[in-house]
């Protein structure tokens, strides 16, 4: 849905008209005609629109394709007050413009702490060294050469809602949920190239380390690192774009995006974690006392309405409405999802379309006839494991205001009788 969508208002004749051009050319020309004998004809219908009376591109025109010049609002967008310098920074995920649960390369978010690293793939290394038997360096031809996967994950930043602790900030699903996108990654198993090098007896972490100006590195628990993580090299089948780490990243299921590095040159296995920056000072959550936890990795279950949202109004009037969101979780599947359009009164169960797949996103719908009257939109995700998304108000009682990150809390829209929607805050 995109806010160039026309103006849709489900009367009888709207209705005809639209399946009459949907069903083929003679029977459109006939339901045109009626309309002219009864009143105003649509100028789409009747009169030849200048895309038919000229031929277009050939082949080749656009060797490598982009989206159509009507969809140049679906873009990235970042919020300049955020961070001090777009090198440190983040952009958005428009979820408001998309459908499905693929993200299109083009449009997952970015989160650089020193830029984006350009890098000649003949050029990358990527080295495993510290407890092994046989410590190696891999050229991206000697990447190709191990067994590789296909598997689909979404990717999310543990700071993704983390503007909203407070309070209702941010007017709009991409600023306050898009910090995440999905996509299917083809990699080899870290596990292969750990097994490649001989873990010695001792190893139980590794620290990754990306090839960027910020040189990232987490440390990350050898059990994750020989069970789910993959080195990838490609997404949604085409290679990885440079925003996302190519030519090769870390790709780490369920876990926060800050473990995922980048520009992936180097893996250290050891025997306790290093205590970086990103696992210290940054990516722990301070309780309300004071004390910090940290190694908390896994993103839980969590979910947002994407369509009504405020950058994605009802513009259509009362009558059929499409609701649709995303939900996700690190621990599982998403087997259900429920969608409240009275701030939590009554409860529906939403339809979930497409693939659902372990720490996947799922792509949930609800359709329902709009009176006109306001609305408080909810939705509340379910995952495999029995765990439900909290209130914001729950999540607050344990974790109190000062964090940042792990915000998975119920997010809230509340649509005037005009369809435009807004971030409230009611439980
Ligand atoms: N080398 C490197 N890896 C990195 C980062 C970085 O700045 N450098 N940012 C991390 C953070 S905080 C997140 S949320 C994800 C973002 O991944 P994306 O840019 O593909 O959305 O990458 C992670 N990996
Ligand atoms: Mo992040």
């Amino acid at each position: 849905m995109s806010d160039r969508d026309p103006p849709f208002r489900p009367d009888r004749r709207r209705l005809l008209t639209g399946a009459a051009a949907a069903g083929g050319a003679l029977i459109g020309a006939r339901m045109a005609m009626a309309q002219t004998a009864a009143g105003t004809p649509d100028p789409a219908i009747v009169n030849l629109p200048p895309w038919t009376r000229y031929l277009g591109d050939g082949v080749d025109a656009r060797p490598y394709g982009m989206p159509s010049q009507y969809e140049a609002h679906v873009v990235r967008r970042h919020v300049p007050w955020l961070t001090a310098d777009p090198i440190s920074s983040v952009n958005f995920t428009p979820l408001h413009e998309l459908d499905g649960i693929i993200t299109p390369n083009g449009l997952c978010f970015e989160r650089h702490h020193g830029g984006i690293a350009e890098i000649d793939p003949a050029q990358h290394r990527l080295m495993i060294n510290g407890l092994v038997h046989r410590p190696l360096v891999f050229t991206m031809q000697d990447i190709l050469r191990f067994p590789r996967e296909n598997r689909i994950y979404f990717l999310e930043c543990a700071a993704n809602t983390g503007m909203e602790w407070a309070g209702a900030q941010l007017n709009g699903c991409q600023y306050t949920h898009g910090m995440i996108h999905n996509v299917m990654y083809t990699g080899v198993p870290l596990r292969l190239l750990l097994e490649e090098a001989g873990l010695k007896g001792s190893a139980t972490w590794i620290l990754a380390e990306g090839a960027d100006a910020a040189a990232m590195t987490r440390s990350i628990p050898i059990e994750k690192a020989m069970d789910d993580c993959l080195v990838a090299f490609r997404m949604n089948g085409e290679a990885l774009r440079p925003e996302q780490g190519y030519p090769l990243r870390l790709v780490v299921p369920g876990w926060e995006g800050n473990m995922w590095i980048k520009w992936l040159r180097r893996i250290e296995v050891g025997d306790q974690p290093w205590g970086q920056r990103e696992e210290t000072s940054k990516y722990t959550d301070t309780l309300a006392d004071g004390r910090s936890r940290r190694h908390t990795w896994v993103m839980d279950a969590k979910s947002v309405i994407t369509n009504p949202s405020p950058q994605a109004p009802i513009r259509t009037g009362p009558g059929p409405v499409v609701l649709t969101g995303v939900a996700w979780s690190g621990r599982g599947t998403i087997p259900r999802v429920d969608v409240t359009l009275d701030g939590g009164i009554n409860w529906h169960r939403a339809r979930i379309s497409g693939p659902s797949l372990d720490k996947s996103m799922h792509r949930f719908y609800f359709e329902f006839d709009w009176d006109g009257r306001p609305l408080l939109l909810q939705s509340r995700a379910h995952d495999s494991t029995g765990y439900v998304q909290p209130t914001k108000e729950a999540l607050r009682a344990i974790r109190g205001e000062n964090s940042i990150y792990h915000n998975n809390g119920i997010q809230t829209w509340a649509v005037n009788e005009a369809g435009e929607a807004e971030n409230v805050e009611i439980s």
